[in-house]
């Protein structure tokens, strides 16, 4: 794969472990927030525009060399038809997570359905409509199956939301006497 974007985070030195597809220049500020995630865990990740119909030949080159490069999960993003993370999933077997793209035409049903309606034999884990952190986050998880430090980083950020939660409370308490 030629014209790809690398992490910037602190893993600099280290090779990517989590590619990222998305099916459009379009998809970018929703897709974006997966990177961010991923930054913030400090994983290496790399990036790619990518289309299951525009450039399939690109698609399958990205699924058939991932897991010699040392990607260890796959994240994809496509609206419409989004058939970029199925046609992913089905030229690898590493872990494929699929992200559906909200779109104006169906708010996002079409390209939620199209992800996530996998037929038997080739799944794709499917997160919410432009649930793109969630889907970084799960990688994440797995990757943490064999990293115990990034586990204790995914309890630490688990911690950080609680006393969030537990200081908006607090807020609220404080607003209503
Ligand atoms: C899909 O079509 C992309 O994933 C994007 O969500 C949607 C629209 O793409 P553009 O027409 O904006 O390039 O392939």
């Amino acid at each position: 794969m030629k014209d790809r974007k690398s992490c910037k985070g602190q893993r600099q030195a280290h090779a990517p472990v989590v590619a990222i597809a998305l099916g459009s220049e379009s998809d970018m500020p929703i897709m974006r927030e997966a990177a961010k995630a991923l930054e913030e865990l400090q994983i290496p990740y790399e990036l790619h525009i990518i289309s299951a119909h525009r450039s399939p030949q690109r698609a399958a080159e990205l699924a058939e060399e991932a897991a010699a490069r040392g990607i260890k999960v796959i994240i994809a993003g496509a609206g419409g038809a989004a058939h970029l993370a199925g046609a992913i999933a089905a030229r690898t077997v590493l872990p494929v997570i699929g992200v559906p793209i909200k779109t104006q035409e169906l708010e996002g049903l079409d390209s939620l359905l199209s992800t996530l309606q996998m037929p038997k034999g080739v799944p794709v884990a499917t997160v919410a409509i432009n649930g793109a952190r969630n889907a970084a986050l799960l990688a994440a998880q797995m990757l943490a199956l064999s990293d115990p430090g990034l586990a204790e980083e995914l309890r630490n950020m688990r911690r950080r939301m609680e006393k969030e939660i537990e200081e908006k409370s607090r807020q609220l308490d404080l607003m209503e006497e």
